[in-house]
């Protein structure tokens, strides 16, 4: 069975250890969020939290994320540094015995969502990302040099009709939540930051981007496999270029590229339905016969598309993304390869009385606990149903 855990953003987190424990879970998934990026995670921090979490009855062996420094990613600056730190890091994690390593490599901004309370019909609040209204925040509110030469006429006019037609409020909104710094930050970009940062990619193609990453894996996957770690690299979400950066790990070619790179148990892929899904020619439950002995941590989360790339985060078991044939992929998956993969219920819906309570958005206990309630059951069905 899949091994069931929930994100917890550490001891100043809303939704608490007990909480995580009462849906069910047996893991947690953490990070060391009050590190900052780059520096090495000494054994110490590393105890003191997995202290905390054996306290409370569950184990921590994934960690979602041991960030990768921007030095790293643009291959300049001090990045000789931040990949020995991380070497360093990787050492002390598995001498706490801790298994699965979670990183991203998307440029400067993680995920995005334009609406971070979009409300359904029955009143509660999904995560939304819709693309008009991101163009009007590129163009028009964070005035993006050059913007306008990246979308198409059609796209442009839509942009400006958009813009006209918002009230003063709604671009407020957009604004702020195009910038916020997500995962796990309560502090926001500002606009001066996002541009100067923006300038620092120029010149970098995709291409470039995809050579730093490798050369990053050939230095650090050969650590992670001797000391038994398991890599999983996140897919960019939304799985496109945005605000002119490159994007590298959106689609299955480019998993099959990551994962060609170095062949080697160490190297896989946190595998997110959610921001792969976002993607119409994604096809998600194609993709896990393609790469599924390289998956090494699961998101189920589910997303409904509309066309011009808006989506919106359905139901776990709703929306473009048939979770059954998933599961039926993932539970045979785990039988060829006997083995227990870590999966948590990606985000949430805000609703009942967490629609009164402040959590980071997407990470709401009860929404979490439903998806994770309705994925378990699914599991079950699926895997009592097989012969
Ligand atoms: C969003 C998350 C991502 C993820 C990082 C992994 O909810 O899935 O922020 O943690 O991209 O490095």
């Amino acid at each position: 069975m899949l091994h069931q855990t929930m994100r917890w953003y550490g001891p100043h987190d809303t939704v608490s250890l007990m909480d995580i424990r009462q849906a069910g879970c047996a893991g947690v998934v953490n990070a060391l969020h009050q590190i900052p990026v780059g520096e090495i995670w000494t054994i110490d921090e590393i105890e003191k939290r997995k202290n905390l979490i054996e306290a409370a009855g569950m184990t921590w062996t994934v960690i979602e994320s041991l960030p990768v420094h921007e030095d790293i990613k643009k291959r300049n600056g001090k990045y000789e540094l931040y990949i020995d730190n991380y070497k360093q890091s990787l050492k002390n994690v598995a001498a706490c015995g801790l298994k699965v390593v979670t990183y991203n490599f998307m440029p400067i901004l993680d995920w995005l969502r334009t609406d971070v309370a979009y409300e359904l019909a029955d009143k509660s609040k999904a995560l939304y990302f819709e693309f008009d209204k991101f163009m009007v925040f590129d163009i028009y509110l964070l005035q993006r040099p050059g913007a306008e030469n990246e979308y198409t006429a059609e796209e442009l006019a839509i942009a400006k009709n958009k813009f006209e037609q918002m009230t003063e409020h709604e671009k407020q909104y957009v604004f702020k939540n195009c910038l916020l710094g997500l995962p796990g930050s309560d502090e926001s970009f500002t606009p001066q930051q996002i541009l100067a940062a923006l300038k620092t990619y120029e010149g970098i193609t995709k291409d470039q981007l995809k050579q730093n990453l490798f050369a990053f894996l050939r230095e650090v996957v050969p650590v992670a496999e001797a000391n038994g770690l398991q890599m999983a690299i996140h897919p960019d979400d939304p799985p496109y270029s945005v605000l002119g950066l490159p994007r590298i790990v959106s689609t299955q070619q480019d998993l099959l590229d990551i994962v060609n790179c170095i062949d080697s148990p160490a190297n896989g892929l946190c595998f997110c339905t959610g921001s792969l899904g976002a993607r119409p020619d994604n096809d998600v439950v194609g993709m896990i016969d393609q790469l599924g002995d390289k998956i090494h941590f699961l998101h189920l989360r589910n997303t409904k598309r509309f066309s011009n790339g808006n989506f919106f985060e359905a139901d776990h078991l709703d929306g473009d993304t048939d979770m059954y044939e998933v599961m039926k992929k993932i539970v045979l998956l785990m039988r060829k390869r006997n083995v227990s993969i870590p999966m948590r219920p990606d985000h949430g819906h805000q609703m009942l009385d967490d629609l009164h309570k402040s959590t980071y958005p997407g990470y709401s206990a009860i929404g979490r606990l439903k998806g994770l309630a309705e994925l378990r059951g699914l599991e079950l069905g699926v895997s009592k149903s097989l012969p």
